[in-house]
């Protein structure tokens, strides 16, 4: 509690940190728990519909996505973000990127809900780079400038090691030094550093290191370019919308929800709709397939645990619902199908509880 008996601000935050595996980047969701408004930052092409499905489930609303820089190792989501869910793109006015609903310049604010990001240019990975600091500064996004013990390459697109080492002793060394930073990747599963740390240890930029020491290190890094950086700057200069490349979809056989925890599931009014194009399989127990709750007239009968065995008997060119009592048990029903090679499985929301709670037909069932 803050003063008056107030939640301080930062209370009233919903922060995650989200992982792209792959290209070993972070994307950073920012809600107001008052208002649900939300923003991405840094969201990844491939991880689309799993960061949708957690803003779905934190009940937030995407106002903004926000990309730090025109990336060279992967495509953004942010066009298939906004097509989506209607969110605004904002990208720096330096970035060179077309197509965005706002460009953004140094000191300018992106609002969400009672809460902001305020812009500061740090270029020198690129032109475009901006760092976003949270509105109390207790948390800055330093993109590809800062990383953990590191910082982003300099030896292609604009990059330019002297402009990044100005960039950083004005714009993110100037910061409080309990300013936790977060960086835009890291390679090796580190997730967060502070001012005061860079400051004191980071092997390119601690204290007592000079532009022309900075310069000589960068010059020497070695590095390979991105396997991407022929498909991913084209792309992300267009705000990552798709050319000739399929957008990310759920499973389209039916009107599917995919969950962050990565499985689709399919509300038992639409399973009732379409009852003859999809095998329904209940992996309950016998007593309860015989039991009270009763079971779904067309459903075949698979206990969980002979599942992994007997999935030959299913037929694989039929999209399979999964069933169980409560919706969980099916739920692994779903993983194990999909790892005996089943692509359209989905599980049914809630189970037989759900199923007779919204009144639909079961066979056996008492009343
Ligand atoms: N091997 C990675 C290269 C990643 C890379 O070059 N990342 C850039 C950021 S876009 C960087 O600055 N890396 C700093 C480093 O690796 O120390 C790939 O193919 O994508
Ligand atoms: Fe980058």
């Amino acid at each position: 509690m803050g003063p008056a008996g107030r939640i301080s601000r930062t209370a009233m935050l919903i922060f995650r940190q989200l992982a792209d595996p792959t290209s070993s980047t972070y994307t950073y969701l920012l809600g107001d728990k008052e208002t649900g408004d939300a923003i991405l930052i840094d969201p990844v092409y491939d991880q689309v519909l799993r960061d949708a499905a957690l803003v779905e489930e934190l009940d937030l609303w995407l106002k903004w996505t926000v990309d730090t820089h025109v990336h060279a190792d992967h495509v953004t989501g942010a066009w298939v973000h906004r097509k989506r869910a209607k969110s605004q793109i904002a990208f720096s006015q330096a970035s060179g990127a077309e197509g965005a609903d706002r460009y953004l310049g140094q000191g300018d604010r992106i609002p969400f809900g009672g809460r902001f990001l305020e812009v500061r240019a740090t270029p020198g990975h690129t032109d475009g780079c901006i760092t976003l600091v949270l509105d109390d500064r207790s948390m800055a996004f330093t993109g590809d400038c800062v990383l953990i013990r590191g910082c982003g390459r300099t030896d292609f697109q604009q990059g330019d090691p002297r402009t990044m080492f100005r960039s950083v002793h004005s714009q993110i060394f100037t910061l409080p030094d309990e300013c936790v930073l977060y960086p835009g990747h890291d390679y090796r599963g580190l997730t967060a550093t502070s001012v005061t740390e860079e400051k004191h240890f980071n092997p390119r930029l601690r204290e007592g290191i000079g532009e022309e020491d900075f310069a000589g290190y960068m010059k020497n890094l070695g590095l390979p370019h991105p396997k991407q950086i022929d498909v991913a700057v084209p792309a992300n200069l267009r705000c990552g919308q798709p050319e000739g490349r399929e957008e990310p979809a759920a499973q389209t056989w039916a009107p599917l929800t995919l969950t962050f925890a990565g499985i689709h599931e399919l509300h038992p009014v639409f399973l009732e709709e379409r009852l003859d194009d999809v095998q329904v399989v209940d992996v309950r127990e016998a007593a309860e397939w015989s039991g009270p709750l009763g079971h779904i007239r067309s459903a075949k009968f698979i206990p969980l645990a002979d599942l992994a065995q007997r999935a030959a008997e299913l037929d694989r060119n039929r999209p399979v619902v999964t069933v169980c009592r409560s919706g969980a048990r099916s739920a692994q029903a779903v993983v194990i199908l999909q790892r005996g090679g089943f692509e359209r499985v989905a599980n049914l929301a809630g189970g037989m509880i759900l199923w007779r709670a919204l009144g639909l037909a079961a066979t056996g069932a008492q009343k």
